[in-house]
Parts: C-alpha cells; sequence; structure tokens
C-alpha cells in the first residue's frame, strides 16, 4: 500500500529548533521494510498544502502521528483539508498523545482507528484492516467505535524484540533542517537506543506507556545509524532519547568503548547527551561516557526531600557515589543539568528545599 504519514506542526516555544520526528520516521522505516511505499509529509517543515502531498504522492492511507497535545489544533485542520479531498482516505492515528486520549480522536471524527503504543506491528495489521482482509476486533492494541458509536478498546499487545526493527531510514526526511544546537556540537541529532524504564514514578508516562519495560535495540544497528548520520549527513552530536539510557551497565560500557572507536575511525569526535537516573550512575560510569564524548546529562531530581521522592515513587535506592553537579563537573566538563524540582508542597517546601541543595 501507499501510506502518507503526517506529522502535524508541532508549535513549538521560542527557542526549540524543529527535531525529527523519531516516532513517524522510525515507523514509516518499518513499513517500508515491509513492502509498502511511503513519504512523510512533515508539516513543521514542508509549507506546501495537504492537497499537494496527496496529488504528489496518491496514498491509499493516512497514518498521523500524535505525540503532544499542542499537535492537535493542527491535526484538525490537516484532517479536515484530506476528509474534504479524499473521503474514501483510511486515516489511522497513533502516537503518545493519541495512545494517552482515543477516544477523543475518535469522538472528534479526526481519524478512523487509534492505535495505543507502538505501532509496528499494530499498523501492519490495521492496513489488513483497511484493505478488508481482516477484522478489527482481532488487532492488538486498537481502538475503534463500533456501529452504535461507542469506543471498543482491543486488548494491549506484548511488546515487539526492538531488534526486530530495521535501521532508520533516515532519507524519508530532510535531516539537515533538524540540527540542534550546542556548543560542543552545533550539528546534533536525535538517535535512540532503548525504550521504558523499570522505575514507576507516579507522575510519568512509562508507567502506562511501556508498563515499566526496559528494551534496548541492537547496538550495531544503533551505532550503524550514527556512522551515517554523521558520515552522510554532517552531524557531529546526538542527543540519545532513551528514557533510562545505560540502565545496562554492560551495554553502557560498550557503547562507551564503540563510540570511541567509532570516533577514531571517522577521524572526529562525537559528543553526545543522554537522560538517566540520579541514582543508577556511579563516578567510573561517568568517567567512561565523558570521555566517549557525552558532554551534558540532565537529570530529573524532582525533589530532595525523601518524603515526596517515597510519595511519588521516586524513590529507588541510590547507589555507588552520588553522581551530582559537583561530582560531574570535573569529568571533561561534562554537565549535569536540570535538577527538575516539580514536587513542592507549601508546608514541606522549606525542608524539601534543604534536602535537595544538600544532596546536589
Ligand atoms: C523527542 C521528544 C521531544 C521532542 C519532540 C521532537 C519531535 N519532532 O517529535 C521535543 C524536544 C520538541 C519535545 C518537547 C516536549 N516534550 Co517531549 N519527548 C521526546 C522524547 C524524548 C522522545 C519521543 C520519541 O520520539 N520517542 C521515540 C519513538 C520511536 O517512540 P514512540 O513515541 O513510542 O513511537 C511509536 C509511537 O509513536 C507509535 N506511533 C506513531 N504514530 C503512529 C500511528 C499509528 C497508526 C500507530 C498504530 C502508532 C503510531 O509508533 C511509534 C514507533 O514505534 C519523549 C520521551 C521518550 N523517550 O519517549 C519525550 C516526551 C514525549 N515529551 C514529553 C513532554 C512533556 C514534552 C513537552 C510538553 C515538555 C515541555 N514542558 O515543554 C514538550 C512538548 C512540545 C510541544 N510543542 O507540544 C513527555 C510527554 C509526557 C506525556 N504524559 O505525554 C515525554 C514522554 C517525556 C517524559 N518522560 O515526560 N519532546
Ligand atoms: S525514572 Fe524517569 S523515565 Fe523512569 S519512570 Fe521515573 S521519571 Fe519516568
Amino acid at each position: 500500500m501507499r501510506i502518507l504519514f503526517i506529522y502535524p506542526k508541532m508549535q513549538l516555544y521560542v527557542g526549540f529548533s524543529n527535531m525529527a520526528p523519531t516516532a513517524a520516521l522510525n515507523l514509516a522505516s518499518f513499513m517500508q521494510r515491509e513492502g509498502h511505499a511511503v513519504r512523510i509529509y512533515e508539516r513543521n517543515i514542508d509549507k506546501k498544502s495537504v492537497l499537494h502531498a496527496l496529488d504528489a504522492f496518491k496514498p491509499d492511507v493516512i497514518v498521523c502521528t500524535l505525540m503532544f497535545a499542542r499537535q492537535i489544533r493542527d491535526m484538525q485542520a490537516v484532517c479536515r483539508e484530506v476528509r474534504a479531498l479524499r473521503p474514501d482516505l483510511p486515516v489511522l492515528c497513533g502516537g503518545l498523545m493519541a495512545s494517552h486520549f482515543p477516544e477523543l480522536i475518535l469522538k472528534e471524527g479526526l481519524a478512523d482507528y487509534v492505535g495505543v503504543g507502538e505501532g509496528e506491528y499494530t499498523l501492519l495489521e490495521l492496513l489488513e484492516v483497511v484493505s478488508g482482509q481482516r477484522e478489527a476486533s482481532t488487532v492488538q492494541s486498537l481502538v475503534y467505535l463500533d456501529r452504535d458509536g461507542e469506543p471498543v478498546h482491543t486488548p494491549l499487545r506484548p511488546f515487539a524484540d526492538l531488534g526486530d526493527f530495521p535501521e532508520t531510514d533516515f532519507s524519508l526526511l530532510p535531516m539537515d533542517k533538524y540540527f540542534a544546537y550546542y556548543p560542543e556540537s552545533p550539528r546534533t541529532l536525535m538517535v535512540y537506543a532503548s525504550k521504558g524504564c523499570p522505575c514507576q514514578c507516579t507522575f510519568c508516562f512509562n508507567a502506562s506507556y511501556n508498563r515499566c519495560q526496559y528494551r534496548t535495540r541492537r547496538r550495531k544497528t544503533v551505532l550503524r545509524e550514527i556512522e551515517t548520520l554523521v558520515r552522510d549527513y554532517g552531524a557531529d552530536g546526538f542527543f540519545f532519547l532513551d528514557e533510562l539510557w545505560g540502565c545496562d551497565k554492560k551495554e553502557l560500557r560498550a557503547y562507551c568503548d564503540e563510540l570511541v572507536a567509532l570516533s577514531e575511525k571517522l577521524g572526529k569526535p562525537i559528543r553526545w547527551v543522554c537522560e538517566t537516573h540520579i541514582g543508577m550512575m556511579d563516578f567510573e560510569d561517568l568517567e567512561r561516557m565523558a570521555r566517549a564524548g557525552c558532554f551534558m546529562i540532565p537529570f530529573g531530581v524532582e525533589s530532595g526531600s525523601p518524603e515526596i521522592l517515597a510519595r511519588i515513587k521516586r524513590d529507588t535506592p541510590l547507589t555507588g557515589s552520588k553522581p551530582t553537579q559537583t561530582t560531574a563537573r570535573p569529568l571533561a566538563s561534562t554537565r549535569c543539568l536540570s535538577p527538575f524540582l516539580a514536587f513542592r508542597t507549601r508546608r514541606r517546601r522549606r525542608s524539601n528545599r534543604r534536602y535537595t541543595l544538600s544532596s546536589g
């Protein structure tokens, strides 16, 4: 089938640069490997109308990725246009935001089906539904409206092995439009090595979206992607999108060693940023990461108060020496940033601040 992926406008705040829609890009790469023709109509970059996208590609189906609430307005506009121009085209939707509010999308008439969570196998099966070869009720992780307009939720599917997914095909997007600027690496692009996190912080999407499962991609695939982005697209830095980079210590060490080797092979430094859990890293890890090119680690501290941390289930035991701004600083200028202090109560504010300052 011919699949037109639509990524609605992000309406980013001033200061955010455009970033590649990794979710749509990975899904499109997978569907391409499965033999479908794909194109991504990226509304943050492509200023042409949807009519142009429909005429140029002549899709059989529309797949819309909705990651954030701020994309809904644009999705409404673009879906209305698609419905008016090509009422015959099925519209399928997925992504983080759609996964959390599928009924809203369906009742607004924005899509015919909503896939919940990771889309690769759900979308593959959904294509059989829209081509009349399969009943929607047999597709896991799907939400749709029955004849009476009542939502039907099928059971969630088990997680796939990320090793079965193909290498990302970056040629599907104009990657040079997505460089993020850091003084250490002015041409930074995004990659990911794993999905999910074993922790269950109450405020985080991880428990519902990833069901607290941590899964890794094949290291070789990720490193090949990094090599392609440096060699063919001129990237000099990477932001790992993983929820919890380095959760598997063996992988952490292997990545660091292989990034050093890759940087020697390419003859240029590879700088990178990752996000992780403050309780997981010890000095040795940080040193290794800094040597391998890591220059920034935005940690979420949330609160310094043990009581609040317990209440939000953010009290995973801290091991090793606590890495903080102070301990990380001497490591080849690695920055440990963003002590996100999201949880404060008026009564506890003073003790919270005291704990936070003493632990940071
Ligand atoms: C990259 C990223 C960004 C980038 C987005 C760039 C872009 N163009 O997409 C930037 C920096 C702009 C960003 C901004 C924000 N972000 Co952000 N971001 C992420 C991050 C790190 C990665 C998302 C990603 O691409 N994952 C990789 C892809 C491959 O995984 P995936 O999403 O599961 O992909 C699958 C599904 O999307 C599905 N799918 C997609 N389309 C379809 C279609 C169909 C039909 C089907 C079946 C399936 C399907 O299939 C995909 C492939 O498997 C996540 C955390 C994370 N690690 O996921 C946070 C995250 C999504 N962000 C978050 C937040 C809060 C924000 C901000 C609101 C922060 C802020 N306060 O400003 C802003 C919002 C910006 C806006 N305008 O609305 C939260 C959302 C929380 C929630 N409950 O929804 C997250 C989860 C981080 C967190 N732990 O809190 N973010
Ligand atoms: S450690 Fe981070 S990614 Fe994991 S559940 Fe907590 S906030 Fe979410």
